[in-house]
């Protein structure tokens, strides 16, 4: 039996669940709930989109996405874990570690009583993932689909000894137009620039856009919000387990460079991460298990 043909069978009686194979070995999950519909991809456990109902899409995917055994996607959560940005001592281990890029297995699917939609994942290791982090660790990622959308990436160090854990829910949201679109809730903190060599500075007022925006904001408090004058909304992003927060757009050249954005795409979309990263990478003693959420809700303007 095919692993689509497996999922099938086993959530045949969930009307709120439906599986696609999008692309060779590349399976997709559908989920409707009465607030708002989603897709998530088992590869990376990754949400790809996510639309309250009379809204627009919150989380945005690239249309030039591509769907292959792993190979990341342009868009959506993408999982950033064990480790966030480059490895600390590989160069040639993937950028933002391998969570996102090999199949993670559905554990369990359900609806809730008030009609929301529990997804809850792990990680299936492979050998390269072994290979890149040997230390004995469980993760899970739930998703829970309604009004919000809840996201929570946990860690538990199964070792004998203490491990650095670096993570990012990677979110990209979408929006009407980067140029005036800006982001409240960072005001006074510290950030690493990443555009001007990685620069410490400080955030004045609400953060804004004019090119290429790479910042890994530290000491932050776990409330911001994308302000959306075009779209005429604001999206309130609520985050636990977390300290920094990382803001990118890539610019107009450096999303054509990457050739998976689609015409023009990066003027529709901006990554708020809520991190474990830079100064705030978690320490996890044996036994100890770390918990990151992100919940993102819609408020509409006017
Ligand atoms: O989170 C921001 C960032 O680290 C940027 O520096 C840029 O590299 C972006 O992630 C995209 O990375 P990816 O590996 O998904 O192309």
């Amino acid at each position: 039996m095919t692993q689509l043909a497996d999922l099938q069978s086993r959530y045949a009686s969930a009307d709120f669940l439906s599986f696609t194979e999008v692309a060779p070995d590349f399976i997709t999950l559908k989920i409707t709930t009465p607030f708002s519909t989603a897709t998530v991809a088992l590869q990376g456990a990754h949400v790809m989109t996510w639309q309250p109902k009379g809204q627009k899409p919150v989380i945005w995917l690239s249309k030039a996405a591509k769907f292959a055994p792993g190979k990341s996607i342009r868009g959506g959560v993408p999982l950033c874990w064990p480790w966030f940005g480059a490895h600390a001592t590989e160069a040639a281990y993937p950028g933002h570690g391998f969570a996102r890029t090999i199949p993670w297995t559905l554990l369990d699917a359900r609806k809730l009583p008030d009609g929301r939609v529990r997804l809850e994942f792990e990680p299936a290791m492979n050998d390269t993932a072994r290979a890149q982090w040997p230390h004995a660790t469980s993760a899970r990622n739930s998703i829970t689909i309604g009004q919000e959308l809840v996201i929570g990436l946990s860690t538990r160090n199964d070792g004998k000894a203490p491990f650095q854990l670096g993570q990012a829910l990677h979110t990209y949201f979408e929006i009407g137009d980067i140029r005036q679109t800006s982001i409240a809730g960072l005001e006074g903190c510290a950030y690493i620039d990443k555009v001007a060599g990685g620069k410490l500075k400080k955030q004045k007022g609400a953060v804004s856009f004019a090119g290429e925006t790479d910042r890994v904001y530290l000491g932050t408090t776990g409330c911001t919000g994308i302000i959306d004058p075009v779209l005429k909304r604001t999206i309130l992003i609520t985050s636990t387990g977390s300290r920094s927060t990382v803001v990118w757009n890539p610019g107009a050249e450096k999303a054509t460079k990457m050739g998976d954005f689609g015409r023009q795409g990066e003027n529709k979309m901006v990554c708020v991460e809520t991190a474990n990263a830079a100064d705030d990478v978690i320490t996890l003693a044996p036994g100890e298990t770390h918990r990151m959420t992100a919940q993102y809700r819609v408020i509409k303007h006017g």
